[in-house]
């Protein structure tokens, strides 16, 4: 059984074993005669019922922590204890219940140890993982008031004893509502912790001193004014306007410039200077440039409140990067990007070789969805692009939306050639396969084109495809679903056999790992930007309160990325790339994988190592970006950089 299924399994039955004592304890009636054979025969069934639930949650709780203990801390540490507590005073409760003994007593112990299993099955979004003891320690108070308040109900104790039960039970929501809203205040944590070093107050001043004379704002991380290379400028316009799609619908578009969804393709060749002048007409909420995938120097990153102020109507920003890493990018608004990137705030950026590209035709296309259609490069529907019989094409690929896509090529044999802006070396030719790329990530196809040429297909859309054929042709009369063509495993593609092209001669190159991170992505009530929100977390804290994976020049750092939750978290690091060692304890076995965007599904660990070799501070996050916006967010920090923007200060939206 995979694990997300195993974590859905779970919590079913730990949620229905609590549901069916508390059934027990309602039936258990309000009479204090002893009950009648049918009464005592449902009481009976469902706590047995209950009782096997129970079980069936305890064992997955097992299975799971042998999964991995991200999957299980919680369930064990909080959850067992109180399922074990209250399937006790619910057992003694239905026994005395049976024999019409201690009757009120009898009730609330049903009701009350229903009310510990409730506490066991909640636990999972409440105390989550890294298990929260003040939170398991909360819910347990919860318990006991509940039951004592129960107890006070069924005994008749009188209004003193039911409004002191009440009014602490009441005292404790709010109490821990406001805990939740108030860690939502704390400073955030955007920067590495500079508690190395401390050792005392009497050397406090001498570490200020030090890290003040070390320190470095992102600021001053920017391209130097004499970096080489010729300069390639291009000027962006960030604006409102009517797009019509071929559908003949208009939407509402932001863009970057020209009469399309997508922006103007920006591209460079290998050791140009790029020069991007950005400028913002009217998008009110603001915007940045952020160069998807490219490890520019961190003061051109273009994240709002981290490594600038967003640049808001009117005004102006200049972003500055050599292109000395041939490959296929993206570039698109890191400001309130949930909506910008949506309305159209993209485009490709393509770093040519400086020795020219080997194929005969390089398209860059990305794929995103707007008023309902999926626009491919910049246009929704079908669309050709003639190529003779014998060109090689290289077709690159990206995935500008917001949840996984499946691509393939139908008509002719392709290669990999690329994924997230990264060659593969020497990956066989595939047919009928798919390749399937999260949100935000590239792949370049490279193909050879056939007499009656080859089609370009995505999962989004049977209607966007993509023909290039030779002018006679109009491509392959092949149907194909997309969703029905077997995925190619990047994690085994490619040759990793030879000594040199392996992932462990890759990462024996590395050195060893000198620092180490953990993210556990999951779902969980939290205060995002003051307001309740079933928020998306990592390490159980939502932005900008999740402890930065703090570097040091030079770290070579261990990452291990869980996901304990039911949704797909394509996981963003920028500023570097990070190579796929292992996905569920499987190494990978192909050609070393570097990439910019981990597609982490339900239930997958993976393992992955990343190079600290570019200074500042990072945003690391899900470019599902509606979950970035809900709290997925964090940093990877530097030690000894600063930042003097603000998250949320000049309308600073750093999703
Ligand atoms: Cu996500």
């Amino acid at each position: 059984m995979t694990t997300a299924a195993l974590l859905l399994l779970q919590s079913a039955a730990a949620i229905a074993g609590a549901g069916l004592w508390l059934a027990a304890g309602f039936t258990t009636g309000s009479s204090t005669t002893r009950a009648d054979r049918r009464e005592r025969l449902i009481v009976t069934a469902l706590a047995a019922g209950g009782t096997l639930l129970l079980v069936v949650a305890a064992v997955g709780a097992f299975i799971l922590a042998g999964r991995g203990w991200w999957f299980a801390g919680e369930k064990v540490v909080a959850g067992l204890p109180f399922q074990v507590a209250g399937f006790a005073a619910g057992a003694v409760g239905v026994s005395w219940w049976l024999r019409g003994i201690r009757m009120p007593l009898a009730r609330t112990l049903v009701l009350g140890g229903g009310y510990a299993m409730a506490a066991a099955a909640v636990a999972t979004w409440l105390v989550g993982y890294p298990p929260q003891p003040v939170a398991t320690l909360l819910l347990g108070v919860a318990v006991l008031l509940g039951t004592g308040l129960t107890w006070a109900l069924l005994t008749h104790r009188g209004r003193r004893a039911l409004a002191g039960f009440a009014g602490l039970l009441a005292v404790l929501l709010a109490g821990g509502v406001g805990w939740s809203w108030l860690s939502d205040t704390a400073a955030p944590r955007i920067e590495a912790s500079t508690a190395h070093g401390h050792d005392g107050p009497a050397t406090d001043a001498a570490t200020a001193t030090a890290s003040s004379t070390s320190s470095t704002s992102v600021s001053d991380l920017r391209t130097p004014a004499e970096a080489p290379g010729d300069v390639h400028r291009f000027e962006l316009t960030a604006a409102r306007h009517d797009v019509e799609l071929a559908s003949g619908d208009t939407v509402e578009a932001w863009g970057f410039g020209g009469d399309t969804v997508v922006g103007p393709e920006l591209r460079v060749t290998e050791g140009e200077l790029v020069e991007v002048d950005l400028a913002n007409r009217d998008i009110d909420d603001g915007v940045t440039l952020h160069w998807h995938g490219y490890d520019v120097p961190n003061g051109e990153d273009g994240v709002a409140g981290v490594t600038q102020d967003a640049v808001l109507p009117g005004e102006r920003f200049t972003s500055r990067f050599v292109a000395d890493t041939p490959g296929t990018y993206w570039y698109h608004t890191h400001q309130a990007a949930s909506e910008g990137v949506r309305r159209g705030l993209y485009g490709m950026l393509v770093v040519e070789p400086a020795a020219g590209i080997a194929e005969s035709l390089d398209l860059a296309l990305p794929v995103h969805r707007i008023g309902g259609e999926v626009v491919v490069g910049a246009t929704d529907g079908p669309q050709s692009f003639e190529a003779a019989e014998g060109d090689t094409v290289r077709l690159r690929v990206a995935n500008t939306e917001q949840a996984p896509m499946r691509v393939t090529v139908v008509g002719a044999p392709f290669r990999v050639a690329a994924v997230d802006g990264r060659e593969l070396s020497a990956g066989d030719e595939v047919e009928h396969r798919s390749v399937r790329l999260g949100a935000g990530a590239r792949a370049d196809l490279v193909f050879t084109v056939p007499d009656d040429g080859v089609r370009f297909e995505t999962d989004f859309s049977a209607a966007s495809v993509v023909v290039v054929a030779p002018p006679a042709s109009e491509g392959p009369d092949l149907a194909r679903e997309v969703s029905d063509v077997p995925e190619l495993d990047l994690l085994a593609y490619g040759a990793g056999n030879g000594d040199d092209g392996s992932v462990d001669a890759a990462l024996a190159d590395l050195g060893p790992f000198t620092a180490e991170g953990e993210l556990v992505l999951d779902r969980m009530p939290r205060f995002v930007g003051g307001a309740p929100t079933y928020a998306y977390t990592v390490n159980g804290q939502v932005f900008p309160h999740i402890d930065p994976i703090g570097v040091r020049e030079g770290d070579v750092v261990k990452l291990t990325v869980v996901n304990r939750g039911f949704d797909v978290h394509p996981m963003h690091v920028h500023g570097h790339h990070v190579l796929v060692l292992a996905r569920d304890g499987v190494p990978a076995t192909g050609a070393p994988l570097w990439l910019d965007t981990v597609d982490v599904r339900p239930g997958e660990v993976w393992e992955l190592a990343l190079v600290a070799d570019n200074p500042g501070i990072w945003m690391d996050h899900c470019h599902d970006l509606s979950h970035a916006a809900a709290g997925m967010m964090m940093t990877l920090a530097y030690e000894g950089v600063t930042t003097p923007f603000e998250h949320d200060a000049h309308g600073n939206r750093p999703e």
